[in-house]
């Protein structure tokens, strides 16, 4: 049985890099400034960078491993880790680490190439290292071979061996990233190489990828894992070498290995002269921890097929529109002559200009001038999503149709005659006159990774079974694709882990509150700003500080924890929602308004005196994520100015709330989100922040006032009891630091555009396959309609609680009950409220998951839908008496 293609990336994302997407006149600048070379632009010029060396995701273990390096001169406990890690994995005994892949060859070179010696080798690439040392190399590669074209020519090699013989036979795993081998063919390469007396020596750098094309292509080998393969290819050689930065995704790092005591003799002999003593060899202690952790994990087998699932899906979408590429074992290698009809001297680096110029993409040619004449783009391994290969496909295609116009370069004139590095070139050019290419996609790269649960559908029936059909009390380790809640739930962005680890404790006044103080100020023009462990916390001292008992709080719609704290406060909710928020098949764009009328009525009745603030929540949650018009909000204001009642915002996802106004307001089209909040911000008094969900940290809050010093003053007193310093709100002051630079990343256009766009794509893939949807779409999660996709199951079988267990089972993703069970009974009946809105919420969180993750959603649901009439109810086995969602445990009714 050959092994499945996995249908969305086996991890999810756990920290994220932003980019960068400079407009076309700062491509021109940089590139003139490069000299029309763009091995000199640097990664912040650059949108998206398709090289893979040392650029690719590592693991949240692979990290974690970064801060247990064991930094000692001699026999560190890392060099342990990477020895056991080396036998476990490729099974070689002997280790001789060094500071990188050159570092490896330079060794090699010492002590097995006297000067003059030649090499066999299928390998063109190495030329590079070995023409300036004066070695020759024999190319024996077989160029005949139409599948592994990394295949050495036997015969050639015997005739080299006989005629000239080299000081090794020298292999390469992917040749020049483009030419795998086969296993049968390494195998007699050794048998060859044995029967010469010489050594096989083998670079492991791409073994991940020839193993899996062994997998694929080779008879007889569909049902080996590559895993298997890869120990296998490790073992046929005498010598192996690896290059950290690529299939273990290491930034850096190196080794040689063997089961020969005396070539290890060899190896340790030199390595101190010139890469470090033999337990480190260059690298620190806590590459050597990142490097060992990344061999073992490379060979996973479901990482693999991903991987190669992208390269493979990446080429194919340029081969489909024309353009002359040659397989890379991890990207597409581009014919740059072909690719340009005028010709011209340097067509490599000519493509990469104009490449850069119309999009911002930076591909790189490397070595010596002349090997060949190919560009790579080579994709940064599991550092994009699928989403973004797609387009950056379609950014060369879009150049593709336009390549006359394309500009030659011309030498520099003075260039020396001895310049024979690409690296080294440097060019005069006139820009032509190129269509940009504009990006819409997720503005970062996935920098870390983190595993999900691999379930069979048994396991998850078990896993829903133990927890009592209450998908809030399943294991994260049993659950795939968790879209329980985006609360806390966020990828962090590398600038702000760095502005965490930078942060200085105290329990007095720390450098990240000043700088939490002057982003709130900064994004929502507010002077007080009191930070505070999560939202419900702000929300207690912003009700303790602003209610009287007996005291009315109107407000759209309300969420569970605001309402609790403003009934502890003595006040009382008044819903003054617009009645299409209760109607989920009304597309009133602006479900989250609060209806005037109701609001005047409610203040007629009472007086404005009986009324503490208004309770005015953005993209209003439990409506589905609706959003408040800027109108409303003026409107709000201004009524409620001239009557002393003070407006409070729930701004938990208030910057969501704004792009909705961007996107349907049209007089907010060209007006930017940052500006869009300041604005909604304006009309208000004050407000409450869950910082778990717009502020893309995993805890904190905020209670801010615009203006008032005598509510912050009651609310700091408050503070000092409830929460913990005055000036930190019970945080560490690396969160504090955290939510202030999530402040800054949460109003970038691209980000909060891909984020609520991702949502409105799973609705319409939901939407394709018949599933009933709340209308409009929100921005935060998509919720399904219960009382349409499971009409014949009554309310009180909880038909919201089973569909979501239902998910579970049938994709492993996690949902929220959001209807008869959350709204509870009726104190004085001790009947369900059986509530208008029966839903299941799929919520999103932020930066976490791809468009592939979502799909594979879609489709699940959609099955499901599909043989809806199988699916039945639940009953209660233990009801709590309050909050019985959290708690609650149930079996199949009937
Ligand atoms: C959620 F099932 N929301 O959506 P805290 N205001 C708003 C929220 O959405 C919110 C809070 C205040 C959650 C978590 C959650 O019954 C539940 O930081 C608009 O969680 O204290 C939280 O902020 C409270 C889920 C909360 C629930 C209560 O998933």
């Amino acid at each position: 049985m050959p092994i499945p293609v996995p249908t969305h990336e086996p991890h999810k994302i756990k920290t994220v890099r932003p980019i960068a997407f400079p407009t076309l006149d700062e491509r021109k600048r940089n590139l003139a400034a490069a000299r029309f070379n763009v091995f000199e632009l640097t990664p912040s010029q650059i949108t998206f960078d398709m090289v893979s060396y040392g650029t690719g995701a590592m693991s949240q273990e692979q990290l974690a491993g970064q801060l247990v390096g064991d930094e000692a001169y001699a026999g560190a406990r890392n060099f342990e880790t990477l020895e056991r890690a080396i036998n476990r994995v490729l099974g070689h005994t002997y280790v001789c680490p060094t500071h990188n892949t050159l570092g490896a060859v330079k060794l090699l070179v010492k002590t097995l190439c006297p000067p003059g010696s030649t090499l066999a080798s299928n390998a063109r690439g190495r030329v590079d290292l070995h023409a300036p040392r004066g070695i020759e190399i024999h190319d024996v590669r077989d160029h005949a071979e139409a599948v592994f074209t990394g295949n050495f020519d036997l015969v050639r090699l015997e005739q080299v061996i006989t005629t000239t013989r080299p000081a090794f036979v020298g292999a390469q795993c992917f040749a020049d990233g483009q030419h795998p081998f086969s296993l049968a063919n390494l195998k007699a390469v050794r048998a060859l190489a044995d029967r010469h007396g010489l050594r096989l020596v083998l670079d492991l750098s791409r073994v991940i990828e020839n193993a899996w094309y062994i997998q694929r292509h080779e008879a007889g080998m569909a049902d080996r894992s590559v895993a298997e393969l890869t120990k296998l290819i490790a073992k046929t050689a005498h010598v192996v070498l690896m290059d950290g930065a690529q299939a273990p995704h290491c930034n850096t790092g190196g080794f040689l290995a063997t089961d020969n005591p005396a070539d290890l003799e060899l190896f340790l002999n030199e390595v101190v002269v010139y890469e470090g003593l033999h337990t480190y060899g260059g690298m620190a202690g806590r590459t050597m921890e990142v490097l060992a952790r990344g061999l073992v994990e490379m060979t996973d087998e479901t990482e693999v097929q991903w991987a190669m699932h992208q390269t493979e899906r990446f080429t194919a979408r340029l081969r489909a529109a024309g353009i002359p590429c040659e397989r890379g074992c991890d990207g597409a290698y581009v014919r740059a002559d072909s690719f340009l009809p005028a010709g011209g001297g340097h067509p490599q680096h000519a493509l990469a200009c104009a490449l850069y110029q119309t999009s911002g993409v930076r591909a790189l040619a490397q070595g010596l001038v002349g090997r060949d004449q190919l560009l790579p783009l080579q994709i940064p391994r599991l550092a994009m999503t699928n989403e973004q290969l797609d387009q950056v496909a379609d950014a060369l295609i879009h150049l593709f149709r336009q390549r006359d116009r394309v500009s030659p370069l011309e030498l520099e004139s003075g260039a020396a005659a001895d310049m024979h590095w690409h690296d080294q070139l440097s060019f005069r050019s006139v820009f032509a006159d190129l269509d940009t290419f504009e990006f819409d996609c997720a503005p970062y790269l996935i920098h870390t990774l983190e595993p999900i649960a691999r379930t069979d559908r048994g396991q998850r029936e078990r896993a829903i079974r133990e927890a009592g059909w209450n998908t809030f009390l399943l294991r994260s380790a049993d659950v795939a694709i968790d879209l329980l809640t985006d609360s806390g739930t966020s990828a962090m962005s590398t600038t702000q882990w760095a502005a965490y680890d930078a942060a200085i404790p105290t329990p007095a006044t720390s450098e990240a509150y000043h700088r939490f103080v002057a982003a709130v100020r900064e994004t929502y023009g507010y002077a007080y700003a009191l930070p505070t462990h999560q939202g419900r916390a702000a929300e207690q001292i912003l009700s303790e500080v602003m209610i009287r008992p007996g005291q009315i709080v109107p407000g759209n719609m309300y969420f569970t924890t605001t309402k609790v704290h403003q009934e502890l406060a003595g006040g009382r909710f008044v819903d003054v929602i617009v009645d299409q928020a209760h109607d989920p098949q009304s597309d009133y764009p602006w479900k989250g308004d609060i209806d005037l009328a109701k609001l005047e009525a409610v203040v007629a009745e009472h007086g404005a005196a009986a009324i503490a603030y208004i309770s005015f929540e953005h993209s209003v949650n439990l409506a589905g994520g609706q959003p408040v018009s800027m109108d409303n909000l003026r409107a709000v204001y201004a009524y409620c100015s001239g009557r002393d009642i003070p407006v409070m915002f729930d701004a938990t996802r208030a910057v969501e709330n704004a792009y909705l106004i961007q996107k349907h307001d049209a007089r907010f089209h060209h007006t930017r989100v940052r500006d869009i909040l300041r604005e909604m911000m304006l009309y208000g008094d004050g407000c409450t922040v869950s910082g778990k969900k717009d502020y893309l940290i995993n805890m904190g809050g905020l209670l801010a006032f615009k203006d008032n010093a005598v509510w912050a003053r009651s609310a700091e007193a408050k503070l000092r009891i409830y929460e913990g310093g005055v000036r930190d709100g019970g945080l560490p002051a690396g969160d504090l630091a955290a939510m202030a630079r999530g402040m800054e990343e949460m109003v970038d256009d691209r980000y909060i555009r891909s984020r609520v766009e991702q949502t409105a794509r799973l609705a319409a893939w939901l939407k394709a396959g018949g599933v009933p949807v709340v209308e409009p779409t929100g921005t935060h999660a998509v919720f399904l309609d219960v009382k349409r996709f499971l009409p014949h199951v009554d309310q009180d079988l909880y038909p919201a609680q089973r569909l979501a267990g239902e998910i579970y089972v049938e994709t492993g993703v996690r949902a929220m009950e959001r209807g008869n069970v959350s709204k509870g009974r009726d104190p004085k009946t001790g009947e369900n409220h059986r509530p208008a809105l029966e839903l299941v919420r799929l919520t999103l969180p932020r930066r976490v998951y791809s468009d592939d993750h979502l799909r594979a959603v879609a489709d699940g649901i959609v099955r499901l839908y599909q043989r809806r009439d199988s699916i039945g109810g639940l009953k209660f086995v233990h009801e709590p008496p309050t909050l019985r969602f959290f708690q609650g445990r149930f079996e199949l009714a009937n």
